[in-house]
């Protein structure tokens, strides 16, 4: 792994002092953690081997976009593709940054400072960078706010941030500066009204604020949030797509929202926004505003996958409790959003129900949004299929292979945490991590079969004995569960859903917890009437489906016992090695598998909700 100081200490001198008091945890950076893990560890291989070389292939060889930079720079020729298409380029470098951290390699290291050099090339005198209204008219920028500008912007400033963390050069950090003074010489206070018709840029500024410690760039991003609800956005006014203000978060003002609507990821990309401006500034009315949200959301619109977005209409929001299966949006990039909203509450509330969230979208719904192989993609997760639905090794408009591509290697963000006085341990997967308490360093190495077996290992290192508080998740799906320290069993006391276990930890003390994990099944809300007299199955954080290829007979009649017993069993051979359930019902053996190994095999019909006997 490597270490570059001088990046790292910035980093972490902005985060300490660009933090309200209203965060309870600060996290642990991925590059910090080194993943080792039977699961999640050859998910990175082959992102690493895989997944990066079909994001690159596709962006350079078989769609124009590095040619648009290209094209670009010489100011001539035409472009090609979605106008938003140069976020994707961003996002594929961001997942090589984060990569590049987890899998030091030249080459692709070589590969970031080509495209980086090609981005240099495109950016305007006046620091405008966007490949679309280069190529079809500069004079047309900034125009229509649907035009996903600020969101190119956004994904920009994220990879910049990335890839001067992971290598210490700052070129694309410096085009993003360029870009991001450019925006405030067009917008803000006495200036032009802007609304980002797709969030993006407001979580972005704010990462630039924490990277450069510039406090314009967190102010900018609140400005931003504030133009939202007053009548300021123009959307498509060359278009004939008209949306309804909801669609865009548009309708009111950011802090009086009170139901959710409108387009799934454009919300989580608002929500996350709103957040780290709350964490930088305590705003209340942000926080007030979130905590309602997200009631509405996880109470009343999110699917048991962890899934949002209704309706593959607005790509968004429908009726609370409406949830269809066949038809369900679910997008991966949804998915995804809710992992990182979630991530940002629990850091500022210390309250594992965000974790829980954050476990279930992870684990579920953006899991499936890739290949067991790595080489192709779902953008739409539905939870049942006719046998028609599959992923595929790009797509038109490339969001979601994209975001896979950034995300899959920056879950070792999403592991840890750390307050004034305590250790926060959220997700549990076999890694090594090196967090600051106070003054004092201490490692944690963490071993775990997670999420097949509940029983967690973690082992302190110390140079001197620490007085510290651990805390440990308990998931909301555990209902049973013990904890020891070095073999000695401890009644612990549980607050906002971790285990607290404060003491004076030496050298080799060693944690273990043990999570039962058994197969259970799950009724939805009553109120959603597409899964009335249905169950579905869910063993630890993973939620299971049914596929005929494993019940090839009339698996449109299938039905499940009320009291259905399972039997569970590690395949190693099947779908890369999983824990596949089995249960009687009738004359018949129903074989589930994980959600988010389905259509891995041939093509067959899906469900996740199976109707009761
Ligand atoms: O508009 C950019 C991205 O493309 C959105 O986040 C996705 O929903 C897809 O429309
Ligand atoms: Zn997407």
């Amino acid at each position: 792994m490597r270490k570059l100081l001088l990046p790292a200490l910035l980093a972490l001198l902005a985060s300490c002092s660009t933090s309200a008091p209203t965060q309870t945890l600060t996290p642990v950076n991925f590059s910090e953690v080194t993943i080792d893990d039977a699961f999640w560890g050859p998910r990175l291989q082959s992102h690493k081997d895989v997944t990066l070389k079909v994001c690159i292939d596709q962006i350079e060889n078989q769609t124009g976009r590095i040619r648009n930079f290209e094209n670009a720079a010489k100011g001539e020729g035409a472009h090609s593709g979605i106008f938003f298409d140069d976020s994707d380029v961003y996002k594929a470098l961001e997942g090589m940054a984060y990569s590049l951290q987890n899998h030091p390699d030249p080459e692709l290291e070589a590969k970031c400072d080509e495209w980086i050099d090609k981005f240099a090339a495109a950016q305007q005198p006046d620091g405008y960078i966007n490949t679309y209204y280069t190529l079809t008219g500069l004079e047309n920028r900034w125009d229509n706010m649907d035009k996903h500008e600020m969101y190119c912007a956004g994904h920009m400033i994220e990879a910049g941030v990335a890839y001067y963390n992971v290598t210490g050069k700052r070129k694309l950090l410096d085009i993003c500066i360029r870009m991001a003074d450019h925006l405030m010489t067009v917008f803000g206070p006495g200036k032009r009204h802007w609304v980002p018709g797709h969030e993006e840029i407001e979580l972005a500024l704010v990462k630039l604020y924490r990277t450069t410690g510039e406090k314009k760039y967190l102010d900018f991003a609140q400005w931003l949030l504030e133009q939202r609800g007053h009548g300021y956005g123009s959307y498509g006014a060359k278009s004939d797509r008209k949306w309804p203000t909801q669609y865009y978060q548009d309708d009111v003002p950011v802090r009086e929202q009170t139901d959710i609507s409108g387009h799934a990821v454009r919300s989580m990309y608002l929500f996350c926004g709103m957040a780290d401006v709350a964490a930088c500034t305590g705003d209340q009315g942000y926080i007030d505003a979130l905590d309602r949200l997200w009631d509405d959301v996880v109470l009343r619109n999110m699917y048991i996958t962890g899934g949002i977005g209704q309706s593959r209409h607005n790509e968004g929001f429908t009726e609370d409790y409406s949830l269809p299966n066949l038809t369900a949006y679910c997008e991966t990039c949804a998915s995804v959003g809710m992992v990182l909203w979630n991530w940002r509450m629990n850091q500022r509330t210390g309250d594992a129900k965000y974790a829980d969230v954050l476990e279930r979208s992870m684990y579920n719904g953006a899991l499936a949004g890739i290949s067991l192989a790595g080489d192709r993609f779902f953008y739409v997760n539905p939870l049942e299929s006719l046998g028609n639905h599959h992923r595929q090794p790009w797509y038109g408009c490339a969001c979601c292979p994209s975001q896979i591509c950034r995300f899959l290697p920056s879950i070792g963000n999403y592991i840890y945490g750390t307050s004034k006085d305590g250790i926060w341990v959220n997700l549990y997967m076999g890694n090594r991590a090196t967090m600051k308490v106070g003054r004092k360093t201490l490692t944690i190495k963490q071993e775990t079969e997670y999420p097949w077996k509940g029983a967690v290992s973690l082992t302190v290192g110390t140079k001197t004995p620490v007085r510290t508080t651990v805390h440990l998740r308990i998931p909301g799906w555990c209902k049973a569960w013990s904890i020891a320290i070095n073999g000695e069993k401890m009644p612990t006391p549980v607050e906002k859903g971790y285990a607290i276990l404060e003491r004076k930890w030496s050298d080799g003390d060693r944690i273990t917890l043990d999570l039962e994990m058994p197969a259970r099944l799950v009724a939805a809300d009553p109120r959603t009437k597409e899964d009335e007299g249905c169950r579905a199955v869910q063993r630890g954080p993973l939620v299971y489906c049914l596929e005929e290829v494993d019940n090839p007979e009339a698996f449109d009649s299938l039905k499940l016992c009320e009291d259905a017993a399972f039997e569970e069993t590690f395949e190693p051979d099947l779908l890369r090695g999983v824990v596949s359930l089995s249960t009687a019902s009738g004359e018949k053996t129903l074989k589930f598998i994980p959600y988010y190994a389905w259509d891995n095999r041939e093509a067959g019909r899906m469900k996740v909700w199976i109707p009761l006997e």
